[in-house]
């Protein structure tokens, strides 16, 4: 890149420390009119290696710490410098302004990024995998964008891209031996590998599945008649007296949200005001939020009051659910049971917390593939999930031509190399590219 770039690359708040940096090819020229020190030699600077100087600005002069990583041994593969300096808003902005001052352009968001990407430093899944990382909220998250950041999926990605490419090496060299036999022989290696191929990409496939619950977790619903227990049971699964229980019904009129994390999964639970034909005003709002929560749950819990008999109320409720994906959970199991049995059912004590841990794992089964292992995860977005996917269909598609001309053969195995590239970036629309480094934050 002709312009050297330069950021925050630190939250901008009072810290112990920050640190701003630049990357291009005038990096070390611009901080060289900033910064001095007495160790640094400015003929032979050595990189990775932190001077201790001082930064002048504005008739001042600030102690702190400069390296410089050359080119192509740094994050983006440019000559870059970082200053490390004392934490503060002000500070920290004033010493950017020198750095933009003396020839730096400020950095756009994700822009280190896409510079690393350009010149071939991190591939486009790994690029991800840093945002990822950077957002991760729940250990399920953090641990699959770990693996792609450590370069899995691009790993796998070249080398069946490798594969195919000796593929049509092979296919090039048929068409010098016209007979059928050889071509014949051929096509059944090809045949063998893109099955093969189609089978990995399955696995990715089925675990995409996973992931809007991996990324954004699950939102969970608490619904039912008034007095079931709704909010007792709230506070049992996250283990603290958020919600008030009392023995009056219509006691919740607002939502009550809370998170715990289950399984490397984030759990929201939405404790609603209990459903009924209520009269007053505030209790007939919280009524109608808590028939809205149903509808973005991704799971409700439906709480039935098992000392009591089916009331007209709960059978409105379950009515209602039966569209929607849910767990019927029947509640004051330490008391005589008096309503009916369910086909399915959970039975728990909010109170004496029983029977709580065994719910939280239904709703992660009813959920979540069985099994699974952050640390085998391939995929980390919707993007790579429908890149893998128009992959496998390609795959597929290759399969139900054995029959066909070579030629077609050929045309679909490099629609496939070129598929799977979008998922590394090896091929892809600079729309895209931007679209996802825009997702950084600034300084990275
Ligand atoms: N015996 C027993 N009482 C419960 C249990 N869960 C809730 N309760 C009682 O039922 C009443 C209503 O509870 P609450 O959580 O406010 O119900 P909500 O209106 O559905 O939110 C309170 O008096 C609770 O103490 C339970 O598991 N066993
Ligand atoms: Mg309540």
């Amino acid at each position: 890149m002709e312009t050297t770039i330069a950021a925050i690359s630190t939250p901008l708040g009072r810290g112990a420390i920050s640190i701003i940096r630049m990357s291009g090819k005038n990096s070390l020229q611009i901080a060289y009119k900033l910064f001095q020190s007495k160790k640094l030699d400015y003929e032979k600077i050595e990189p990775n290696k932190l001077y201790l100087g001082n930064f002048f600005f504005e008739n001042n002069k600030e102690k702190c710490f400069m390296v410089y990583f050359k080119a192509p041994n740094s994050y983006t593969g440019e000559d870059v410098v970082e200053f490390q300096i004392h934490g503060g808003i002000l500070l920290t902005q004033k010493i950017l302004s020198c750095l933009i001052e003396k020839g730096a352009l400020l950095a756009k968001p994700g822009e280190f990024s896409q510079r690393a990407f350009e010149n071939g430093k991190i591939s486009l899944d790994e690029a991800e995998a840093i945002i990822g990382e950077i957002n991760a909220e729940s250990d399920g998250e953090l641990k699959a964008n770990l693996n792609l950041a450590n370069g899995k999926l691009k790993e796998k990605i070249l080398k069946t891209q490798n594969d195919l490419t000796e593929i049509l090496a092979q296919i090039e060299a048929t068409l010098d031996y016209p007979e059928e036999d050889f071509e014949q022989s051929v096509k059944a290696v090809i045949f063998e590998n893109i099955k093969s191929i189609k089978k990995d990409l399955k696995k990715y496939l089925s675990q995409a599945e996973n992931l809007k619950y991996i990324n954004k977790g699950v939102n969970i619903a608490i619904v039912g008649s008034p007095n079931v227990g709704k909010s007792s049971l709230l506070n049992a699964l996250i283990g603290q007296d958020k919600a008030i229980v009392t023995e009056i019904p219509g006691t919740t009129r607002d939502i009550v949200n809370e998170s715990i994390f289950y399984n490397g999964i984030k759990f929201n639970f939405i404790d609603t005001a209990g459903i009924r034909d209520a009269e007053d005003k505030v209790e007939k709002i919280g009524i109608e939020k808590s028939q809205k929560s149903i509808e973005t749950a991704d799971i409700v819990l439906c709480v039935i009051d098992g000392s009591k008999k089916l009331q007209a109320s709960d059978k409105k409720i379950l009515e209602k659910v039966k569209k929607y994906n849910y767990i019927i959970v029947v509640n004051k199991s330490d008391c005589k049971r008096e309503v009916q049995q369910f086909e399915q059912e959970i039975q728990v004590s909010a109170v004496k917390e029983e029977g709580v841990e065994s719910l939280k794992q239904q709703i992660f089964n009813k959920l979540l593939t069985d099994n699974i292992d952050f640390n085998q995860m391939m995929i980390v977005n919707e993007r790579q999930a429908a890149n893998i996917k128009e992959s496998y269909l390609i795959c597929k598609e290759i399969l139900l031509k054995q029959e066909e001309s070579m030629d077609i053969v050929t045309m679909l195995i490099k629609n496939l190399w070129n598929s799977l590239g979008k998922i590394t970036g090896q091929c892809e629309n600079e729309s895209i590219i931007d679209l996802i480094f825009s997702k950084f934050c600034l300084g990275k």
